[in-house]
């Protein structure tokens, strides 16, 4: 690293020898040199340091052909030192690589075109480059030594990978998915003050590399924890049989396969169909299928799975399995870890048993990887049976304030970041409880809201934030779907100040026998719901996603209207790489940086791996997307302030 030094200034050097300047020291120059100093002390073969002065020499001969930088061979320190400013780390790899292969400097010829080795020569390059960067921007050789030395896994013998600040091609051409990499260039690096440039390359760099290292918040999961015990689903055989690869595999099921036969079976004998029939019979390119490929690649287990030996891959997780909740407990960590995800945002439903268990009388404890949501279908759908079963098995009263109370008690318990619930297909709002104007009961006027800037008038002219649709002298027991809505739901997010998750567009069992694979969309859901929502209750904020391609462009659109609408993800059928493509495209260009671009919704805690890597990059391009389409949209020069803002933040 020493010899890569800049040296200013870049005056003919006197036999190859050259002025560096020790960290902390500004450097002066050459000229400000004592050239006789009683300090000086001789270290090598007429090669002198000063301490007190902060400089030492070193020589080098090594001249170097690099064309992206100048014509013509020059010596390696002309060439460094034309650089000017600090730059980032792409933009000196060929310099270093360069310098690495010349005779007269690494010498690494062989090695770099040794074909068994070219690939980790090239990380080499790469790793160099980051800290050659570095020291440029300012960051002391100590503080390099001693981050090394403290913060990676294997001090000095850490492999240079963990020290690159660049993607692979295969990911930069989507070929690949961009696994999660922690930075190599800590917040404190001085690194992150120095510009980006206006080079494609460089700029496309730092896109990926920012994007590998951030950590995510996964906003909706079905996740448990561990210590939910049956309920935290991982391993092989629960990512075999996830719902979207259960439908896929129906498809072409034999006759003779009933769906029931199917569920009646043990979750190995499902996986073992599964497998044998997507990924042994037909070639596994489906979106889901690609992402089984991708979790078990990352956990290492490529051997397995080019020998397509299921029962390997299972010895792999049954490693885990043999220690009980202490092996979930690990695996699950790993998990989190290798995705980048810094935590997953459960989906708590205290109306099931099954989970509810696991609340009260006391919450069992789960690690801060997780997050509560609190899902509350059945008061959105008026499942007043589930309501009042509920109510009464807790011991509260089947009124509206009993069933505020449930809400508030369960809020109290599980502490949700939020309220959550997918609404049931055929689900509206009714016009006289949620119309826009009071006293308008039922009296809204479709052709009037589907004139542009129809919200904005609305929400302008403003509802009564008490206004209450004319519920007067409606029931006052809990047998009126809106009264769910309006009078607990709402009340009790009002109260608690909590946003509520709505799904749109699922249209439940349209094929019951495959359960949860059985679920379908509804084509066209009705926006104008959630339009009507957001303007009767403007003290509570919504988080939406619809599950049609077809409301996507609707719901930015209302996302312009309402500040307290917020849209996520691309939820199940959209979550396929054209769709996703297109949705995050126009979410850009319509609402800048104002949406959530995606939220995993996995079920098996593997799938953080698979729907995070995909998401960062890949065929995907989700969270990369959305920074090359601002590089598109923007002049240079604010692509420079975002990309330093985003490296910042
Ligand atoms: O995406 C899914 O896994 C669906 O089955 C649904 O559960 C959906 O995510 C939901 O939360 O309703
Ligand atoms: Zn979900």
């Amino acid at each position: 690293m020493r010899f890569l030094t800049p040296s200013r200034p870049v005056a003919t050097p006197k036999d190859g020898v050259y002025t560096g300047w020790l960290d902390e020291v500004k450097r002066n120059g050459f000229d400000e040199k004592y050239e006789h100093d009683d300090d000086c002390v001789m270290y090598a073969d007429q090669l002198r340091y000063n301490l007190k002065q902060g400089w030492y020499e070193f020589r080098c001969s090594c001249e170097v052909d690099v064309p992206s930088i100048m014509f013509g061979k020059h010596p390696l320190s002309v060439l460094l030192a034309s650089f000017g400013t600090t730059h980032q780390p792409v933009a000196y790899e060929d310099t270093v690589r360069a310098y690495l292969t010349a005779a007269d400097g690494g010498d690494m010829f062989d090695v770099a075109n040794h074909p068994c080795l070219k690939e980790n020569f090239e990380v080499l390059v790469k790793s160099v480059a980051v800290l050659y960067a570095r020291m440029v921007a300012g960051d002391g050789m100590l503080q390099l030594l001693k981050e090394i030395m403290n913060d990676y896994d294997h001090g000095l013998a850490t492999n240079c990978n963990a020290m690159t600040d660049t993607v692979e091609q295969s990911n930069i051409h989507g070929i690949s998915p961009l696994h999660f990499k922690p930075s190599c260039i800590p917040n404190n690096s001085k690194l992150l003050d120095a510009a980006v440039g206006v080079h494609p390359k460089t700029i496309r760099q730092v896109i990926f590399s920012e994007v590998a290292s951030t950590e995510v918040i996964d906003l909706h999961t079905h996740l448990l924890p561990p210590s939910h015990g049956a309920l935290c689903l991982w391993g092989i055989d629960e990512i075999l049989t996830y719902h979207y690869l259960v439908a896929e595999f129906f498809m072409t099921a034999p006759p003779a396969l009933t769906p029931e036969a199917f569920y009646a079976k043990t979750k190995k004998e499902q996986a073992d169909l599964m497998w044998d029939s997507l990924f042994i019979e037909r070639s596994p390119i489906s979106e889901a299928c690609r992402g089984v490929i991708t979790i078990l690649t990352a956990l290492g287990l490529e051997t397995e799975l080019y020998a397509r030996d299921l029962n390997a891959i299972r010895t792999f997780f049954s490693k885990y399995r043999d220690d009980g909740v202490e092996g979930s407990e690990e695996y699950s960590s790993l998990v989190f870890k290798k995705a980048g995800v810094s935590y997953a945002v459960m989906t708590n439903v205290p109306f099931s048993p099954l989970e509810s268990q696991h609340w009260r009388p006391k919450p069992k404890s789960y690690s801060s990887n997780f997050r509560s949501a609190l899902r509350v279908d059945p008061l959105l759908k008026g499942d007043s049976k589930a309501i009042e079963t509920a109510l009464k098995v807790s011991g509260y009263s089947n009124t509206l304030e009993g069933a505020r109370q449930y809400l508030r008690d369960w809020c109290d318990i599980m502490k949700p970041e939020y309220m959550m619930a997918s609404t049931p297909h055929d689900f509206v709002l009714p016009e006289d409880r949620g119309s826009i104007a009071k006293g308008s009961a039922v009296n809204v006027n479709e052709d009037a809201m589907k004139q542009p800037f129809a919200f904005v008038d609305v929400s302008q002219n403003g509802c009564d934030p008490d206004c209450d649709g004319g519920e007067e002298g409606m029931a006052s027991v809990i047998n009126e779907n809106s009264d769910f809505v309006t009078h607990v739901l709402m009340r009790v997010c009002e109260e608690r100040d909590l946003p509520i998750a709505l799904k749109i567009g699922a249209h439940r069992r349209v094929n019951p026998a495959l359960m949860d694979a059985g679920d379908g969309l509804v084509a066209f859901a009705d926006a104008n719901m959630l339009a009507r929502l957001c303007t009767k209750f403007p003290k509570v904020r919504f988080l939406a996603t619809f599950l049609s391609k077809n409301n996507q462009q609707e719901a930015c659109v209302l996302a312009t209207k309402f500040r307290n609408l917020h849209i996520y993800g691309c939820w199940w059928f959209n979550n396929q790489p054209s769709i996703i493509e297109e949705i995050t495209k126009m979410r850009v260009e319509m609402l800048g940086t104002a949406f959530t671009a995606q939220h995993s919704d996995s079920r098996v805690l593997d799938q953080l791996i698979y729907k995070w890597s995909h998401s960062r990059a890949g065929k995907n391009y989700i969270l990369v997307n959305v920074f090359i389409i601002c590089c598109q949209l923007y002049i240079s020069h604010t692509v420079v302030i975002i990309l330093q803002l985003l490296q910042k933040s």
